[in-house]
């Protein structure tokens, strides 16, 4: 006993130090990453689906196996975060129960349907490049397993993103249908990707405990402006535009005035009522059931 005295958890956080899971930790704390690690990894494997949908329908092999390692990543995702979640007592089975019975979340972005092959490179360049803004100041969350876990997948988000950029690139560079395929895309895609960080400050229920433990170190509308401002200059090299007439640079702000996404559709979507909810859902409860045979299996094989 006492071999080593152990900082108190305050002591950790106010000297922005790791959390790792044998230390003390506040209930609170624990039981709020593992609500955003779960919603973080179920995301992850529901957003596997409007891209694989895609994988049978890939204009070429060159696409079809880039699409096929993007997607087999996301898979990857989710493992590496729930295995994170496992580190503060939670297993897997629980966390797969809660999402499939409703009382877990995933992102409101995998609600969308994929119409068209464009909107797989719209995903890449939007969705991903939302991710990787959401995400790299999580690779300083004060948990070091969620942290650690994020450092890898930053890694191959920024590739996924750079592939869906060049796809997009290639269609808007193409005739003119595959540009106006393009252009359709952003025009759908846009403001659910500017949902994905969240409500409004003000309305954001975890925010402030969240900065206070060092979990989130920037706020929705921050990661949301620092997004806009980084689309833009992108889109100018694609040639396409955001649908927002009244994006502009502010001089005073140093930032550009956008038009904010409709939260009361983020509200709904998030509570089941998004265009694809149900189907989303169900295809997991049959993944999941048709997985049942590989769990027998798994446990037979360790009960030997
Ligand atoms: N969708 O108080 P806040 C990916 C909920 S990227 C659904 O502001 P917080 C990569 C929120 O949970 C997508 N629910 O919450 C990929 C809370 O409800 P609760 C996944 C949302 O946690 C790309 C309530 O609203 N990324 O998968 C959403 O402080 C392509 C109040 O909100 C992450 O999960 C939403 N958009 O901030 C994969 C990143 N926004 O739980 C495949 C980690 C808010 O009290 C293909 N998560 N809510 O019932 C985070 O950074 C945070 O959790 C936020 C929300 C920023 C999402």
């Amino acid at each position: 006993t006492g071999i080593t005295a152990t900082r108190s958890f305050d002591a950790l956080i106010a000297a922005d130090q790791r959390i790792e899971p044998r230390d003390e930790m506040p209930d609170a704390y624990r039981a709020g990453l593992v609500r955003q690690i779960a919603q973080h990894a179920h995301s992850e494997i529901i957003g596997m689906q409007p891209e694989g949908a895609w994988i049978s329908r890939a204009p070429s092999l060159r696409r079809k196996a880039i699409l096929l390692a993007k997607v087999q990543d996301e898979a990857g995702h989710g493992l590496y975060l729930y295995a994170a979640a496992e580190t503060l007592g939670v297993s897997r089975d629980e966390l797969e129960g809660l999402l499939l019975t409703g009382r877990q979340k995933y992102s409101s972005i995998f609600n969308y349907p994929t119409l068209t092959w464009a909107d797989i490179g719209v995903i890449g360049w939007l969705v991903d490049g939302a991710a990787i803004v959401n995400q790299v100041p999580l690779c300083r969350c004060s948990y070091g397993p969620y942290a650690r876990a994020m450092i890898r997948i930053c890694k191959e988000e920024s590739f996924h993103q750079r592939q869906g950029y060049e796809l997009l690139h290639t269609l808007a560079h193409g005739s003119p249908a595959q540009r106006e395929m393009a252009q359709d895309a952003v025009d759908r895609w846009w403001y659910p990707s500017l949902a994905m960080f969240g409500p409004p400050d003000g309305e954001s229920t975890h925010s402030a405990q969240s900065m206070k433990w060092g979990v989130k170190r920037f706020s929705n509308d921050e990661l949301r402006q620092r997004f806009v401002d980084m689309c833009v200059p992108q889109a100018e090299v694609l040639g396409l535009t955001l649908p927002d007439p009244d994006l502009r640079w502010s001089e005073e702000r140093g930032h550009h005035d956008f038009t904010p996404p409709d939260f009361d559709e983020l509200m709904r979507v998030v509570k089941g009522d998004g265009p694809c909810n149900a189907q989303r859902m169900a295809h997991r409860r049959a993944a999941h059931d048709n997985g049942s045979w590989v769990r027998e299996a798994a446990a037979a094989h360790a009960a030997k």
